[in-house]
Order: C-alpha cells, then sequence, then structure tokens
C-alpha cells in the first residue's frame, strides 16, 4: 500500500499543518546528518508533531503505507541513530515541539515532562521545584530528554543515580500502528505484570516513540567538593574510588578518568584552559563529592581524605576547587575533551564498559596492544571510570597519519572489542548502538537474547516502520 511521496507529504501537511512539515531542502539538511557527521542521509520530509494526538496520526498513517520513521531529538548521539537512511523515503519525526513541562510533584519527588524538553529544561524545572535531576552529560543544552531516556543515556552521575533507565518512574509511548500506551506512572512500587515502559528505554525509536516521561527527582544539591587529582595509572585510580567512596559515607557523585593524551588536547585547542596541576602527570581523576545540606563539610572532608592518600602514595599530586567558577574548570576541560579531539582530526571511538575491578587489567592489555599495533595512534581513554565506563578513543598522531589511522578502524575495533569481551565488559556502555554498532550487537550478543530481541521487534513494529536498520539489521 504504497503511497508516492508527494501524495504523502500532502497527507502529511493535512494531519500536521503547514507549520508541522518541512520539505524544503534547506530546511530538511539539519535533520539528515548525525553529529559526528558519521552518516549523510535524505528525507521525504520532517514532521514537527505539535501534539501526542498528532505523533499517533503520522504514525498510523506512516504503519498503513509501510514508511519508515526516524525519531529525532537534540541529534547529538553518536551512533546515527537519529539520521534518515540515503534512500529519501523515510520520514524523519523530530520531537522538538513537545517540549512542555507537564507538572513537577516535589511532594513525591517525580516531574512529568515531554520528550523534546532538553535535558538542561528538565533539570531547571526540577531546580524551580528545589528538587535535582541528576542525569547529566556535556550536550545537556542540546540534547532532548526523548532521546536521552531512548538511548539509556549515562553520563557523570551514574556512579551515583544510575542510567536514564534508572531515572525513569514512567513512559507515555505511541507504538508504530498510531496506538498510545499511557504509563506516565508516577509511582515507585509497582509490581503489577512485565514492566512495559523498560523495552522502550534504550530501544532507540525501533519500537515505538516515547512522547513524555516521569522521572525521580532528589533532595536538591547544595555542597559540592571538587579535587583534580593525579595519580600513576589506572590501577591506582581505581584504588582511590574505593577510598573515596568509604572515606565520604558514599558521597562520591563523579569518578571521572582524564589521561594526560586528553588534558594535553584540551589544553591546545579549547581557548582559555589551564592546567590545573603545575606539573604534567601520566593520569588524572576528577572527584566530585555531593551533598543536599548547606553545611556538609565536603570541602574539609575531600581534603583530609586526599591529605591521607597523598602521605600514603596512593595519588601523586591534587588541586582542590575553591570556588564555583574553580569547579567549573576542572568540568570545562573534562567536558571539552570531546571537542578538543574533533579539533586534533582524525580519531577512532569505543565507548566500552568494564567490571570496575577489572578496568586496570583490561587497560594493561589494551593499552599495550595499542602501542604495539597502532603507531599511527595516540589513545585518548577517559571517561566515567567510576561506573567502569571508558571512551577508549584514539586520535591521529599527525594529521598525516589520519587516513592510516582511519583504514584501520575495523579491525581495531574488533580486537578492542574481542577483549572486552574476555574481560567481560560492553562494546556499547552508553552511546547505545543506532546504525553504527548493528554489526557488534550481531556478534557480541548471544543468539537467545537477539532472538528475543528480534522477537520483540516483530510484535511491536511487525511492519518494520519503526527507525528501521536501527539497532537490528533491516529483515
Ligand atoms: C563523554 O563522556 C561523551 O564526553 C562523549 O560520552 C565521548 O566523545 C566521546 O567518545
Ligand atoms: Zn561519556
Amino acid at each position: 500500500m504504497s503511497l508516492e511521496p508527494g501524495e504523502l507529504r500532502s497527507r502529511l501537511r493535512a494531519l500536521l499543518g503547514a507549520d508541522g512539515l518541512l520539505t524544503e531542502p534547506a530546511d530538511l539538511a539539519p535533520y539528515l546528518t548525525d553529529h559526528r557527521r558519521l552518516y549523510q542521509g535524505a528525507a521525504l520530509a520532517v514532521a514537527r508533531p505539535g501534539s501526542v494526538e498528532e505523533v499517533a496520526r503520522v504514525l498510523a498513517l506512516c504503519n498503513t503505507h509501510r514508511v519508515g520513521v526516524v525519531p529525532h531529538g537534540g541529534n547529538t548521539g553518536y551512533c546515527g541513530g537519529a539520521t534518515p537512511d540515503e534512500s529519501g523515503r523515510q520520514l524523519v519525526l523530530a520531537l522538538s515541539r513537545l517540549n512542555r513541562i507537564r507538572s513537577v510533584d516535589a511532594d513525591n519527588d517525580s516531574l512529568i515532562a515531554e520528550a523534546g524538553c532538553t535535558l538542561a529544561r528538565v533539570q531547571a524545572a526540577a531546580a524551580a521545584a528545589e528538587r535535582f535531576f541528576p542525569l547529566s552529560l556535556g550536550s545537556e543544552g542540546t540534547c532532548q530528554l526523548g532521546g536521552n531516556l531512548s538511548t539509556n543515556a549515562g553520563g557523570t552521575n551514574v556512579l551515583r543515580y544510575g542510567m536514564a533507565r534508572n531515572l525513569t518512574l514512567g513512559l507515555e509511548v505511541v507504538l508504530a500502528d498510531g496506538r498510545i500506551l499511557e504509563g506516565l506512572s508516577v509511582l515507585r512500587k509497582d509490581n503489577t505484570g512485565y514492566d512495559v515502559k523498560s523495552l522502550f528505554l534504550g530501544a532507540e525509536g525501533t519500537l515505538g516513540v516515547i512522547t513524555a516521561a516521569s522521572v525521580k527527582l532528589f533532595p536538591m544539591i547544595r555542597s559540592r567538593a571538587s579535587a583534580f587529582i593525579a595519580v600513576a595509572g589506572v590501577r591506582a585510580a581505581s584504588a582511590l574510588l574505593t577510598r573515596m567512596r568509604s572515606a565520604s559515607s558514599d558521597r562520591v557523585s563523579s569518578f571521572e578518568l582524564i589521561p594526560r593524551s586528553a588534558l594535553e588536547l584540551v589544553l591546545r585547542h579549547i581557548p582559555g584552559s589551564t592546567d590545573p596541576l603545575d606539573r604534567a602527570y601520566p593520569w588524572y581523576v576528577l572527584c566530585e563529592l555531593t551533598g543536599s545540606g548547606e553545611a556538609d563539610g565536603l570541602d574539609a572532608l575531600l581534603e583530609q581524605s586526599l591529605a591521607a592518600a597523598l602521605t600514603d602514595g596512593a595519588i601523586l599530586d591534587a588541586a582542590l576547587a575553591r570556588s564555583g567558577p574553580q569547579q567549573d574548570a576542572f568540568w570545562g576541560i573534562r567536558d571539552s575533551i570531546p571537542e578538543a579531539q574533533r579539533r586534533e582530526g582524525a580519531g577512532i571511538k569505543h565507548d566500552i564498559a568494564l567490571p570496575v575491578g577489572k578496568l586496570a587489567d583490561f587497560m594493561d592489555l589494551a593499552v599495550a596492544w595499542v602501542a604495539t599495533h597502532v603507531p599511527e595512534g595516540r589513545l585518548v581513554a577517559y571517561g566515567h571510570a567510576g561506573d567502569g565506563n571508558l571512551h577508549f578513543n584514539i586520535s591521529a598522531v599527525t594529521p598525516a597519519a589520519g587516513a592510516a589511522l582511519l583504514a584501520r578502524t575495523e579491525a581495531v575495533r574488533r580486537a578492542i572489542h574481542d577483549l572486552v569481551r574476555q574481560f567481560g565488559g560492553s562494546f556499547s556502555a552508553e552511546h547505545g548502538i543506532g546504525r553504527l554498532k548493528v554489526g557488534e550487537l550481531e556478534r557480541y550478543t548471544s543468539p537467545v537474547e537477539l532472538s528475543l530481541m528480534q522477537a520483540m521487534k516483530r510484535v511491536l513494529d511487525p511492519n518494520h516502520i519503526m527507525n528501521p536498520g536501527k539497532v537490528l539489521r533491516q529483515p
């Protein structure tokens, strides 16, 4: 029952009004490529529904006529999950007009927001009610809640609060056939059958479109103590994590590992950045303790713990942030690593997770492997070490080495991911699968689990219209 593209566009225009449908090439352009510019797609049009009912009508129409639909949030993903394919026959479904905070319930510590709200807006709405929404990522000013939930985003507070999935109480989802699943529960306890919402978290829009969510809030953060700490290596960093968690009554909320190579990229490419310490060290940790009381004494606690660690030789040096701007400067370094690496030139990215206790053993082997097998590359492995997630990235040693490095991408990826598997790790910790890692999912997922995923796809999207070719290969 395929419709000719012009006819489909006029039906969509009738459903959404002229403002709700973009068809001009210049208007479509920003929706057709991903943040990393890995993919350049084409599309029939971009639908911009202004209500859940409009999303439902668009999906029902597309389902009837077998038109692929690609949900699109803030377009900050790393795996091409929000980019249409090259056929020009898919419809991009932008959620940005669904951008209301529907309610904030401070007594229940919950908030209901629509998918197109930026993450920063959700955080601000929580803060306005003196509450804290802990999901936090470098792209929070641009990324949207729907995308965060659809990719089960992680970020820098996972250690204390968990990933997007752990912060979700309920979802409103439009299914492929246009039915609306109204599941905006704000309950923390609700054992009534299967956890259906869980299917849509991390499904990257392949099973339905998340249009709104109820999420958990927490007591407002009123004190923060941060330090930029030099350590000898990953083993020392892991030991420091254990030590800091016990010493602080588990108030470590972020524990980010930064190698010297990453700090050097930031110093080279990000204007205004400065080295927090007065000499170079091989590895650093950005550690932050947070608390809900004004006078939690976190600065003193951090200072004393680090002084003891220095005396014991557990760390090499540390700079404590003495003010908000100093904390922002530490976070500025951490958050600008991806941009600095992009400015440096060609690189290969891996988003891996390992059991925290195996991180150092893994790194011993992986660092040696890169040094031996990838002479064109310099390792820039950084990230959320507190929860075992490293961005095991490799930058070209010189601009001239870029092409040779990229030519090895597949072989390097295979070697690193095979090693990750040997250590019981994951080849995609927080960036998802999108289009980029469909082959990896097939390689590293057990046949039983993969067949369950395919079965769920068949039940929820029998006509394969939902984000076709993402997560699972098109049959
Ligand atoms: C981060 O932690 C992001 O900064 C991006 O997840 C990681 O660029 C990357 O590889
Ligand atoms: Zn990350």
